[in-house]
């Protein structure tokens, strides 16, 4: 097992279009495990392989909440069949540190995919669930959950974000 580094915007890998999986072979099952490793250390609820630089359609979910009906989630190759309803909800993002806005989704996806075995899987979610999915698979289109933010919030947010960029560069090194 291995922790993999989490790229962080504005990382061009972040703004790519993952290619499906066309085997899940020992290599793709090998990614599939450092990145629940990952999620886990982060800590995260969620994670999609251009995350960590896998330009590979494939995600991991654990929302680690026993009421959830759920644990851990990994789906290759995941396609929303259906959606219903409209909610929002105060995301988050690893590749977008201590930045958090409400954003607007569907608020009942049906997804289905392949797991790490190649078992077709269907997962009808609502809540939290169907919102960490449509933010995963957002990641797998190269979209990031500020891209769906309004246009001043989003002004807001790239501003703030070049003034943290900057104050980066020019603190003095540890
Ligand atoms: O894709 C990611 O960057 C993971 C992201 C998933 C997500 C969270 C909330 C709404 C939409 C998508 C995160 O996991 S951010 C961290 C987080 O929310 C969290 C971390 C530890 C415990 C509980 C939540
Ligand atoms: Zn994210």
């Amino acid at each position: 097992m291995a922790l993999l580094d989490i790229c962080t915007y504005p990382d061009p890998v972040l703004r790519r279009i993952a290619e499906p999986v066309d085997k899940i072979d020992w290599e793709v099952r090998k990614l599939i495990v450092d990145m629940v490793e990952t999620m886990y250390e982060a800590p995260g609820i969620g994670l999609a392989a251009n995350q960590v630089g896998k330009l590979l359609r494939l995600l991991v979910i654990d929302l680690q909440r026993p009421d959830c009906g759920h644990g851990l989630i990994v789906l290759v190759n995941p396609v929303i069949v259906a959606t219903e309803g409209e909610t929002s909800y105060e995301e988050g993002c690893l590749s977008v540190p201590d930045y958090y806005h409400k954003v607007r989704r569907h608020e009942h996806v049906t997804v289905q995919g392949f797991d790490q075995h190649a078992k077709p899987v269907e997962i009808e979610a609502g809540g939290l669930l169907a919102i960490v999915l449509q933010h995963e698979m957002d990641h797998l289109d190269g979209k990031l959950f500020i891209d769906r933010l309004g246009l001043v919030a989003r002004d807001l947010f790239k501003r703030r974000w070049k003034k943290r960029l900057k104050e980066a560069l020019t603190e003095p090194a540890q």
